[in-house]
């Protein structure tokens, strides 16, 4: 069984199988020669931005630059297949619920407005008036406004975002739970404490020029394939390139520019790392701590023998505080401590600080491997310290990299998407818009929950997104859904969420970033912000899948103007009717957005100011903190499951190749060798032998908790992977339902979706 779904991938990341998977992609959504336009007009100056991830463009002026998973993600977008409600209502929702995420998926576009009919279980289609007037009534009809909840996912344009937090906050609450609440929330927390700013402070350029690049529990080869254009370029040019990953990950390691000719036709490859660590799931904290310990005993031996120092003394006293205190702490943390949790040799670990020590120049990258823990907050402030030991941050070719999921996850946040809103903030867009703003703090994705599920009757609106598949907890997480008077979904597509109704429930369909927007000011362009802070304009060029689609800003225009009637001084259909005047208004509220409209017209747009860039700390101290953190000695791995001797493993979920978060597009998993199935878990060859069972073998997985619930999910097989033992990983969104919503990480309350203490048990039937 498991010799057909398991292959060895010995070829490199992109090539000839990136171009062969996107024309698969392209003809099984019927699209293939208005596809290809499409595809052709991703990320160019007067097109649209990619749906696909955050990562930024070449200054959105550079001809195409090829992206095998932006492809699928746009034309999943551009697919030619319809799920009109007159599909869908074939189907009652006990059916549809059977149905994998591929098959819901793969109905295609939404179309029209549908309500759930609980008579006939059926979704019916519904006028947009007579939709926008039941939530209103439901909403207006809430005891207090902060009974409602609007979720974001991170697609949503600057523009729609702004619209819809100055509608949120004019109905009367700071309720935002959002994507990035389980995603960089941590390097937010964490970096605005340490450096004063929540954002990367790099830019594509820093990567041309940096000497080393670290890059900590990330996925670019699947999630942000065109960083692997700036790695391969880095590493030509001789820059080191270190990987912190318990995966050896394929797009790390060897990658074939389906750009150059002379690769494609040689067979040729890159070798992206020079070195690879395989540390312990959460053993990154310990192995940057580690690192910092050996430079820092490097630099009071250099000191001593009168040598060159090897930090930057300079920057450390005109530029940072509690170094003393925080030098104490690494140099007094037991080598056999750092190397026990790092599950690195100390060799390694020693190896990695030469690199970092021999360079002038680093970038630090991280993503979900290093932000999905308990201990995220506390080692993303080490891989900060790490960075400042050496001054590495604010001038050219240095500085930390969080690589950004969603599209524009970045910008609304910029926007106001935030559950926990700055005073000043809140007292600008008062001003501006004359009300009084909410000023209590909101609910974010873990707070929501535990309010529906505390207090049945609340109305969850969702802009984007598929909240019940995203979120831990499944059960328990569809529970609190269903309790709600009303749930709402603004979707292109039909996923899990949409099965998990509350006792009244809507989805409305919307345009997506291909599709022309046209407004009663012309066709409309949106802006989004990337990674690094860029912001740019994003406009479609399909026609809509369907005529009744609203764009975004559309949809909550008149979602304000039926809920706010009479109490909302703000003109929402003028506002709506041309977004430079959206723009206007954000120009009036964010300093930073100054002459908007005019800058975001150059092509390629522009760069948001960073403060921490130009070495300017809006911190407590006005200087950057360095923090000191113990190594964690509490990992899941540690754990000794009562009464039973059956080892427990430390689960990591990821995403594999063919998939956009929640929406899967195929089974396949190329780079890891994984062909049409995706309840796989990767496991040490060792540990399947402890167990007494065998490669291949079909397991249950059940999560351990201190509270009395049993969390299981069922039928994985186990496939032997170049793994650390007593770590395994399996896939999301299979795998929420076994992570507790109780567990979260410290300070930034994101879901420990990358260290799920579990026992592995044979199959058993249900
Ligand atoms: N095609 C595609 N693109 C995407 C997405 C998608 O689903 N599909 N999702 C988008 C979104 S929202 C996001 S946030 C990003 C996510 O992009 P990534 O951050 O790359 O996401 P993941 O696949 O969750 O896994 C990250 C990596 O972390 C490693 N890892 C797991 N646990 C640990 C650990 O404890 N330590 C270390 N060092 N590594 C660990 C895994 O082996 C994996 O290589 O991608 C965005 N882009
Ligand atoms: N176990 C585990 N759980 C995780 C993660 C993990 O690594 N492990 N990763 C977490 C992370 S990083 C994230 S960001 C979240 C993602 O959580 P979400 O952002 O909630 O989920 P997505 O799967 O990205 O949402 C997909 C849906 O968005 C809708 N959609 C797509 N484009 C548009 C659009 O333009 N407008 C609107 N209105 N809707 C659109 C479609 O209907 C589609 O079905 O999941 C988190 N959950
Ligand atoms: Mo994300």
């Amino acid at each position: 069984m498991s010799k057909k779904i398991v292959q060895v991938y010995d070829r490199p990341a992109g090539g000839w199988g990136a171009l062969k998977s996107v024309a698969q992609q392209i003809i099984g959504q019927g699209i293939p020669a208005k596809g290809a336009r499409t595809l052709l007009s991703a990320n160019q100056p007067d097109g649209f931005d990619c749906p696909g991830c955050a990562w930024p463009d070449q200054d959105h002026t550079s001809t195409f630059e090829f992206c095998e998973n932006g492809a699928k993600a746009i034309a999943a977008e551009s697919t030619a297949r319809r799920a009109t409600p007159a599909l869908l209502g074939q189907h009652t929702l006990q059916w549809l619920a059977a149905q994998t995420d591929q098959w819901l998926e793969g109905q295609g576009r939404l179309t029209e407005p549908m309500r759930y009919d609980r008579a006939s279980d059926r979704y019916l289609p519904i006028g947009w008036d007579e939709a926008f007037a039941l939530i209103a009534a439901r909403l207006n009809a809430l005891p207090t406004p902060d009974d409602a909840i609007f979720y974001t996912s991170g697609r949503t344009s600057n523009e729609a975002a702004f619209l819809y937090q100055l509608f949120v906050r004019e109905f009367g609450t700071n309720n935002f739970p959002d994507c990035s609440n389980m995603c960089h929330e941590p390097s937010g927390y964490a970096m605005r404490e340490a450096v004063g700013v929540g954002k990367g402070t790099v830019l594509l350029d820093d990567f041309q020029i940096a000497d080393a690049l670290f890059i900590f529990g990330q996925n670019p080869g699947t999630n942000h394939p065109r960083m692997l254009g700036e790695l391969r370029a880095a590493a030509k040019r001789g820059a080191a390139i270190v990987s912190f990953n318990p995966l050896r990950e394929r797009g790390l390691e060897k990658f074939q520019n389906p750009q150059s000719a002379g690769e494609m036709l040689s067979g040729g490859s890159t070798a992206i790392s020079s070195d690879y660590f395989q540390l312990k799931i959460g053993g990154d904290l310990a192995a940057v701590k580690g690192m910092i310990k050996f430079v820092l005993e490097a630099d009071a031996a250099a000191r001593e023998a009168g040598r060159a120092r090897l930090i930057d003394v300079t920057f450390i006293e005109e530029h940072t505080a509690n170094f003393d205190v925080f030098m104490a702490d690494v140099l007094a943390e037991p080598w056999d401590v750092i190397v026990r949790e790092s599950g690195l040799e100390r060799a390694q670990i020693d190896r990695a600080a030469e690199i970092y020590m021999g360079a002038g120049k680093v970038i630090a990258c991280w993503g979900m491997g290093i932000t999905q823990h308990r201990h995220s907050v506390a080692t993303i402030q080490m891989i900060m310290n790490l960075l400042l030991v050496r001054g590495n941050i604010g001038r050219p070719g240095a500085g930390p990299c969080p690589v950004r999921g969603h599209s524009n996850v970045q910008g609304d946040r910029t926007m106001g998407i935030f559950e926990k809103p700055k005073p000043a903030f809140l007292d600008r867009l008062g001003e501006v818009f004359d009300f009084a703003p909410p000023r209590a703090n909101g609910y974010d994705t873990v707070a929501a929950i535990e309010a529906m599920l505390a207090e049945p009757g609340k109305v969850f609106f969702a802009m984007g997104g598929n909240f019940a598949a995203a979120t831990p907890d499944t059960r328990v997480t569809e529970q609190a859904l269903r309790q709600c008077a009303l749930t709402v979904h603004v979707a292109t597509k039909f996923n899990r969420s949409h099965l998990v109704c509350g006792t009244d429930a809507l989805v409305l369909p919307c345009l997506g970033r291909t599709e022309i927007d046209q407004q009663a000011g012309g066709p409309q362009a949106v802006s989004v912000e990337d990674s690094m802070s860029m912001v740019h304009l994003s406009s479609g060029i399909n026609a809509p899948s369907s005529p009744a689609l609203l764009s975004e800003p559309m949809i909550v225009a008149r979602l304000a103007t039926a809920t706010l009637k009479g109490r909302s001084k703000t003109d929402w259909m003028w506002l709506v009717a041309d977004y430079d005047r959206i723009r206007d208004k954000i120009a009036a509220v964010f300093e930073d957005f100054a002459d908007f409209n005019q800058r975001v017209k150059v092509p390629g747009g522009f760069h948001l100011r960073n403060t921490a860039a130009e070495r300017l700390w809006l911190t407590s101290t006005g200087k950057a903190n360095f923090y000191a953190h113990a190594v964690p000695t509490d990992l899941p791995i540690h754990l000794a499951r009562d009464g039973r001797d059956s080892p427990v493993f430390n689960l990591t979920t990821m995403r594999s190749h063919d998939q956009y978060n929640t929406t899967i597009y195929g089974l396949n998993d190329r780079y890891r060798g994984v062909f049409g199935e995706r309840r796989v878990l990767f496991i040490h060859a060792e540990d399947i032998a402890a167990l007494g069972l065998l490669d291949g073998a079909w397991v249950d997985l059940e999560s351990l908790c201190d509270d009395n619930a049993r969390r299981q999910a069922k039928r994985f097989m186990l496939v032997a992977y170049n793994i650390p033992r007593g770590c395994v990983a399996a896939y999301f969104p299979e795998t929420n339902p076994l992570v507790p919503l109780s567990s979260f990480a410290d300070f930034a309350r994101t879901p420990t979706s990358k260290s799920i203490p579990i026992v592995v048990t044979p199959h058993a039937a249900a």
